[in-house]
């Protein structure tokens, strides 16, 4: 683990903007990927579990900051590696309010999805990753990894195709989720994760790089968390079928274990 920390940390990115001290260095880049790491060292599986009131499809919970924060502390105990908080109102019910609320109650990483498009957004409220949408930014990609670094967020940069994961290949993100959820169709398939891993893979194998890959979306059983750990995921982010249950924790942590 400390070695794969070392080899992504002198990826080139780092070299052009070394992680601020500046910012809230209790979770700074190294700090976040070792804790996502560090899990399977322990044997457990590395679970990213999302703060998920609603997908487009359908209302899954509701989740004020009390609840939010409530929920949060139950996937930390039940060992969740970060916690992901949906920000997006329009479809997902997400609220910047939750993510505070979150933040302030958990020791471990958060990260913060929305569909960033807009540089302000990184004024709105602070997290220790933030989502980036290859589809969504395009050629613009790599300007706003550069900025989100310079304003204390490590990018996780999202993927769903070959096309979309090529262009971010080309950047400097070291953490790479695989979205097996085709945000235009809605249809979600794991094996979108299986199917591009090998791609990061020869490319880091090639280039003297590597990536932190994260597989999200329709990950629902404990079998479905192996599948993805085998094909290579360093984590899993799953939403859905845990906000679902009215106990989180058991919920949580039969994931994890
Ligand atoms: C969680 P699921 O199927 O476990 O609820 O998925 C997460 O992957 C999903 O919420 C998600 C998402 C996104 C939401 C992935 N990428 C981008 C909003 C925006």
């Amino acid at each position: 683990t400390e070695k794969r920390v070392k080899e992504l940390h002198k990826m080139k990115s780092n070299e052009v903007l070394p992680n601020s001290s500046a910012h809230d260095t209790a979770r700074d880049t190294n700090t976040i990927i070792n804790s996502i790491l560090s899990k399977k060292q322990k044997g457990k599986a590395p679970i990213i579990s999302e703060v998920k009131p609603a997908s487009p499809s359908m209302k899954i919970r509701d989740i004020d900051p009390s609840e939010a924060k409530r929920i949060a502390m139950e996937m930390e105990r039940a060992g969740a590696a970060a916690i992901s908080v949906l920000t997006e109102p329009e479809f997902f019910d997400g609220t910047i309010d939750n993510l505070k609320s979150v933040r302030e109650n958990v020791s471990i990483p958060v990260l913060r999805k929305d569909f960033i498009i807009d540089k302000v957004q990184f004024d709105e409220v602070k997290s220790d990753l933030i989502l980036l949408i290859a589809g969504l930014l395009n050629e613009k990609l790599e300007e706003f990894i550069l900025y989100a670094r310079s304003k204390g967020f490590e990018p996780l940069v999202e993927v769903h195709n070959e096309e979309e994961l090529l262009n971010a290949l080309e950047t400097s993100a070291k953490i790479i989720g695989i979205n097996n959820r085709d945000l235009t169709t809605m249809i979600i398939d794991i094996s979108t994760t299986e199917e591009l891993i090998p791609l990061i893979k020869e490319h880091d194998r090639k280039s003297g790089t590597d990536h932190l890959i994260i597989s999200e979306s329709g990950v629902h059983t404990a079998d479905d968390v192996r599948r993805m750990i085998s094909a290579g995921a360093d984590a899993i982010l799953i939403g859905t079928s845990i906000v679902k249950n009215d106990d989180i924790y058991s919920k949580t942590k039969e994931l994890v274990d």
